[in-house]
C-alpha cells in the first residue's frame, strides 16, 4: 500500500536521479519519510526510469540485488530487490571507468543472462527462464549507491535503483544447458591480488532461480520481461570497493574474464 503522494513521488524521483546524474550523494530518503513502503520506493524506481525513457535512454535489462543470503541475513530482509539497466550503464570490456562520474563505487562479479523470449510471472519458474535464455555471459556489476557512506535501509536502496550504476559484460557465450551455474566459479581480482572468490550457488541457489523470482516481483507491479533483456542476476562475490588507479580482473569458470580498469 503507497503512502506518499504521486507530487513527492515525483520530486523525490527527480531528487536521487539528479544525485546519480551529478555524482553527488545524500541522505537516505526514509529518513524525511520513515513511514514509506516498498510499494512507494518502487513507484520511485518507475518514475526514474520513465524518466530516462522519455529523454531517450532505452532500457536494456533489469539486474537482482541482495541475493546472497548472508547478505539479507545481514540486513535484516528476506527478499532481494531488483532495479533496471539503462544503456549507459553499460561499458565495454577491458575499458576504463571514470570514477569522477561515480560516487563510491564498488564491483561484484555475476552472471548474466540474454532472453530470446518474453517472461512473465507470476509463477514464473526455473524451467520456463531456462527455456527463455538465450546464451548465458559473465558480468562485473558496479554498484553506487547514492546514500552518503553506502549508509540505507531496504527501502531507500530499492527507489535509489538498488545502487545501478555502470556494469561490464565478458565475450564468451555459453548455453545454459551447457553449464553448471550452481558450482560455476569465479575469481577476482584487485591489482593483481585475488580479493574475492565464490560459486554460483551464492545467488538464491542458483542464479536460474533469482531470474524467475525478478519475473515474479515485477509481475506484482503488472509487468513483464521482454525477450532481448540482459538480466543481472546478483552477486556471487561481496562487493569490493574500487577507486581511480585500479584495475579488476574477474576469472569465471567455462566463461573466460572480464577486466576493467578505473581512472
Ligand atoms: O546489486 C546489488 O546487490 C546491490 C543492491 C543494493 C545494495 C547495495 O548497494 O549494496
Ligand atoms: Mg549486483
Amino acid at each position: 500500500m503507497s503512502t506518499l503522494d504521486k507530487a513527492t513521488i515525483l520530486a523525490l524521483a527527480e531528487h536521487l536521479e539528479s544525485a546519480e546524474l551529478q555524482a553527488h550523494d545524500v541522505k537516505k530518503v526514509t529518513d524525511q519519510y520513515p513511514d514509506m513502503d516498498f510499494e512507494d520506493a518502487y513507484d520511485i524506481q518507475w518514475e526514474i526510469r520513465r524518466r530516462k525513457v522519455e529523454r531517450g535512454d532505452r532500457i536494456i535489462g533489469m539486474k537482482m540485488g541482495l541475493t546472497s543470503r548472508a547478505k539479507m541475513k545481514q540486513m535484516g530482509v528476506e527478499t532481494p530487490v531488483y532495479g533496471f539497466l539503462a544503456d549507459y550503464f553499460e561499458r565495454p570490456e577491458s575499458s576504463e571507468i571514470k570514477v569522477s562520474e561515480l560516487i563510491h563505487p564498488k564491483v561484484e562479479a555475476e552472471l548474466a543472462f540474454v532472453t530470446k523470449a518474453p517472461l512473465k510471472g507470476p509463477g514464473c519458474h526455473v524451467g520456463q527462464v531456462l527455456a527463455a535464455i538465450d546464451f548465458v555471459i559473465p558480468a562485473v556489476e558496479i554498484i553506487d549507491s547514492r546514500y552518503e557512506n553506502f549508509r540505507f535501509d531496504l527501502i531507500s536502496v530499492v527507489a535509489d535503483n538498488s545502487s545501478s550504476s555502470r556494469f561490464v559484460t565478458g565475450s564468451r557465450m555459453a548455453a545454459p544447458a551447457d553449464l553448471d551455474m550452481r558450482t560455476l566459479g569465479v575469481v577476482m581480482e584487485k591489482n593483481g591480488a585475488v580479493v574475492e572468490v565464490g560459486a554460483g550457488a551464492a545467488v538464491l541457489g542458483n542464479p536460474v532461480a533469482s531470474a524467475a523470482l525478478l519475473v515474479n516481483m515485477m509481475a506484482e507491479r503488472g509487468e513483464e520481461l521482454p525477450a532481448g533483456s540482459l538480466i543481472l542476476t546478483g552477486g556471487i562475490t561481496a562487493a569490493v570497493q574500487v577507486e581511480a588507479g585500479d584495475s579488476v580482473n574477474v576469472r569465471f569458470q567455462d566463461l573466460g574474464s572480464v577486466s576493467m580498469r578505473f581512472v
